[in-house]
């Protein structure tokens, strides 16, 4: 009983010893300084407004200033993306964080309905509707009225506000912090970092999730919804759907330390 139990506690002394120390010959993922990481908010003001009473309470603890990345998709789909980039831009004015904010596919809709109000009915198809109804725009209800969108869009553009366009045009496409890269969809597997296309970085799914290592680095994104947030050795995938789910989650990393931290509606 007691050496089962021992083997169980140390895993390294099992009789199969050639498994765990290949587990052992990587170190664990170290992040210089706390990191907490946001998974695709979508609109969802009240789950973001949750999970960020939650963060400020955890780094209580912390005399750092800590790291908040926002991993994109604030916008879209729910009912208050204006309210979300502007929470978001009120965070990055404060002194207290050190705020990034990467992009995601839906923010780079945004930004090319801006310059192309063709894709105004496309982008609306994907949860734009909500963003422009939230700036104070109403879609046109036809795809093909392509007088209805262009004058959408120079009501959009008229009523957004300055500082929300410089937030969407300054987002990053990816950040790094020891040992983890944070980016909003993942990463061409093998291929180096410079190298990347950012529509990669901005949309890839199967070929990514499925890559047992993609990357030099653990990579941490959101972009592919899942139930419960995956914290496997070189991925950490954190968004849960906010917006259909009503679960908005963050993780935290410190050292080598990974927690998740969460808000439910
Ligand atoms: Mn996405």
């Amino acid at each position: 009983m007691l050496s089962t139990l021992r083997k169980f506690l140390r895993p390294e002394a099992r009789p199969d010893g050639r498994a765990a120390a290949a587990v052992q010959s990587e170190p664990p993922a170290w992040s210089p300084s706390r990191v907490y990481a946001v998974g695709d908010v979508h609109g969802r003001l009240d789950l973001l407004d949750a999970l960020l009473a939650r963060i400020t309470e955890d780094r209580r603890d912390y005399d750092g200033r800590p790291s908040l990345v926002f991993l994109g998709d604030l916008i879209d789909r729910g009912p208050a993306s204006a309210g979300v980039v502007q929470r978001v831009v009120e965070l990055t004015r404060d002194p207290a964080w050190d705020v990034t904010v990467l992009k995601g596919n839906h923010e780079e809709a945004l930004l090319l309905f801006l310059d192309q109000p063709e894709f105004g009915p496309t982008w609306a198809e994907h949860g734009g509707g909500a963003t422009l109804a939230a700036y104070g725009v109403r879609p046109p209800a036809s795809r093909t009225d392509t007088a209805a969108w262009s004058a959408a869009r120079d009501a959009f553009a008229e009523g957004l506000p300055a500082d929300h366009l410089e937030l969407y045009r300054s987002m990053a496409l990816w950040a790094e912090r020891g040992d983890y890269l944070f980016v909003h969809a993942g990463v061409r597997p093998g291929v180096p970092l410079e190298a990347q296309d950012p529509k990669d970085l901005l949309w890839i799914r199967g070929e990514f999730i499925a890559a047992p290592r993609a990357a030099e680095h653990v990579v941490v994104h959101g972009h592919t919804p899942v139930e419960q947030a995956q914290l496997t050795r070189w991925r950490i995938g954190v968004d849960t759907g906010a917006y259909a789910t009503g679960l908005l989650t963050a993780v935290r990393l410190d050292g080598t330390d990974q927690q998740l931290i969460q808000a439910r509606a």
